[in-house]
Formats: structure tokens, C-alpha cells, sequence
């Protein structure tokens, strides 16, 4: 069977990756809408050996659609109830609904059966939880996760091809003398803004009451969801780096009980989607630089934590845009048609 396919956002990085993974992969679409703002419309998209002109999203743009994936931003929430009522599953990567207690939010490697409760909407979770339930749930089986600090090293693509598109140009003028010009980061809707390139900036989204960033509270509060276990403890700090599309994370998990090492490694190993790169001996561990492109989240540097009983370390990273976005996203649609869901 076949799927008719809306993507709205078609024209972002995410939007972009969509496209790639459904070639890739083989996705099974009849029709294929491509659809985003009225800047974009009139664009056209070579794909698969056909132009497409991408169409400015209205509420009606969804009649006919057997899945709506949603590139992610604000207008998530004003299209997704016109999608469902048309007929569509939406699956959707804003952080619109994620905290919905009526919308599940799937990682598939770890929570598939959350997706059965869905009455229209599906929301893909943020890119650096996704990137750390990658690694946490191979090890939650093994053990109980009773608390986490984690502290990430997150990357440009976050703030989408303008994230990108602006490391590029700061790179360039700081390179030809010139002052760096900031607009994007910390988050486009700041008062105040940083130029990324040659520096970090501890501040990802914005600012809450607690004084956490929302980037902060997301990887607390999803976390939780995605694991079914809201007595876990987590605590985290998003710093924003300058590398192009992989998050990385220093993640320091605490324990119900002691767990050797090497069964961690292999559970680690053989959970799908995960590979362990871990050879102190031979300097391999995983870097974003390396990391990008690629379907897989990367686990490394994997030690007991010597100041403290049943704690560990590892050192966590992979693709935002891929298995952080747009990976997560088809898989969701992917396990669905594999079990009959849709
Ligand atoms: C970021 N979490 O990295 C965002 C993207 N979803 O900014």
C-alpha cells in the first residue's frame, strides 16, 4: 500500500531532510504535497525524477492526506486540527502538543505502543531528548534510571538553516576582519543576540521562571513522558556550540543498583539505533563531526562515576536534523504502516 504524503515546512533543513530520508528509505507515497508559507510557495523542488512546486499551506491543504508530517515551528498549531479533520495522522515536530496528555510523544526504538493512544496528532520530541532516551533506554532496562544530569553541546541546525546559514557568514567575517553580525542565536525571538562562531552560548530558547532555559525544562519534562517514569530526576543544562548538525551530551546517570560495564556496552550495542564507539585505547569516541549524516545515535566514553555509588558517565551524540528530527518523524510513520496502524 501506498500513502499520500503532506509535508508541511517543505523548504527548511528539516523539511529538506524529509525529502532525503523518504528517497533513502524507500518511504511507500503515492501523492506528495510539499507545502509551507507563503514566502516559499511558488518554489520548486526537484525530487526523485519530478518537479514539485511547493504550495502555500492553507487550512484545506490536507484534503486527500494519509500523513501529515510537520517540519515543526508555530504554525504547527494552527494547521494540525484542519489536518486531522481532513483525515490525517499528523506527526508533528513541533513542541506544540508534546506535552499534551491526549498526544503520545515517540522515540519508536523506545516507546512504540505510546503511539496506539493517538487521536490524530503524534508529536516527535525535542532533538536532545531524543538523542539522550536513545541511550538511556538500554540501560533503564538493565536498571532502573533513578536520577540524570545531563549537559549538552547543541548544534547550530537547532535553530534550522538560518542557524546554520549564520555560523557560515560570522566564520567569514571574522576571517576577513570584519565584525560578526548576530540576528538568530541565542533564539531569533531574544532581545539580545551573540555571534555563535568561536564561542558558546549558554542559553538554548528561552528563559523560564525557574531560570532554566525552555530547552532545559524540555529535556526534563519529555524525558519523563517518553520513559513513562515521572519519579526520574533530571536535571539539565543546553549550551549552544559551533558545530554544524550534531548535539552532543555528557550524560551522568545514576542507578537503582550496580551494573558492570560490559553489559551495559552490550546492551547499548544491541539496541537498535545505537552504536557504541568506545576505545579509550585507541581514541575512539564519538564527535559531531563525525556523527553527522547518519541514522545512528553514538555512544561513548562509558565509565563508573568515582565519586558516587551505581553512577555513570557516557558521552552522547548524534545527528539533530536526522535521528533528532526528521529520522524520528518518518520512523514514527514508518512503525505504523509496519504494524498495521494506519
Ligand atoms: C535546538 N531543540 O537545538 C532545538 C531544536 N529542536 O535549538
Amino acid at each position: 500500500k501506498k500513502y499520500n504524503v503532506a509535508i508541511l515546512g517543505a523548504t527548511g533543513a528539516v523539511g529538506a531532510e524529509f525529502l532525503k530520508l523518504i528517497e533513502e528509505r524507500n518511504f511507500p507515497f503515492a501523492e506528495l504535497r510539499l507545502l509551507a508559507s507563503k514566502r516559499s510557495a511558488g518554489k520548486e523542488i526537484a525530487f526523485m525524477g519530478k518537479t514539485y512546486t511547493v504550495e502555500e499551506a492553507t487550512f484545506d491543504s490536507f484534503k486527500g492526506m494519509d500523513i501529515a508530517l510537520f517540519a515543526g515551528g508555530s504554525i504547527s498549531k494552527d494547521f494540525a486540527p484542519h489536518a486531522v479533520k481532513a483525515g490525517a495522522v499528523v506527526i508533528d515536530n513541533s513542541s506544540a502538543f508534546r506535552m499534551d496528555p491526549e498526544v503520545p510523544l515517540v522515540v519508536p526504538e523506545v516507546n512504540p505502543q505510546a503511539i496506539l493512544k493517538h487521536k490524530g496528532i503524534i508529536a516527535n520530541p525535542n532533538c536532545s531528548t531524543i538523542i539522550m532516551v536513545m541511550a538511556l533506554k538500554p540501560i533503564y532496562d538493565l536498571a532502573k534510571i533513578k536520577r540524570v544530569i545531563v549537559s549538552t553541546y547543541q548544534a547550530v541546525s537547532g535553530a534550522g538553516k538560518e542557524g546554520i546559514d549564520e555560523l557560515d557568514a560570522q566564520v567569514r567575517e571574522h576571517s576577513e576582519g570584519r565584525e560578526m553580525t548576530a540576528n538568530i542565536l541565542p533564539s531569533a525571538s531574544a532581545e539580545k543576540h551573540y555571534p555563535i562562531a568561536f564561542n558558546l552560548i549558554p542559553q538554548i530558547d528561552v528563559f523560564c521562571d525557574n531560570l532554566y532555559t525552555k530547552e532545559e525544562m524540555k529535556m526534563v519534562n519529555e524525558t519523563k513522558k517518553i520513559m513513562e517514569d515521572y519519579e526520574m530526576r533530571i536535571t539539565a543544562t543546553t549550551i549552544r556550540v559551533p558545530v554544524y548538525r550534531s548535539h552532543s551530551e555528557s550524560v551522568n546517570i545514576e542507578l537503582e543498583k550496580e551494573v558492570d560495564l560490559g553489559a551495559m556496552r552490550e546492551a547499548l550495542a544491541k539496541f537498535p539505533g545505537v552504536t557504541v564507539q568506545d576505545d579509550p585505547s585507541k581514541q575512539e569516541y564519538p564527535m559531531p563531526l563525525y556523527t553527522s549524516e547518519k541514522d545512528d545515535v553514538y555512544v561513548g566514553r562509558l565509565r563508573r562515576d568515582e565519586s558516587c555509588e551505581k553512577s555513570y558517565n557516557m558521552w552522547v551524540v548524534g545527528d539533530q536534523i536526522r535521528k533528532g528530527a526528521a529520522l524520528n518523524t518518518l520512523q514514527i510513520a514508518e512503525t505504523m504502516i509496519k504494524n498495521g496502524w494506519i
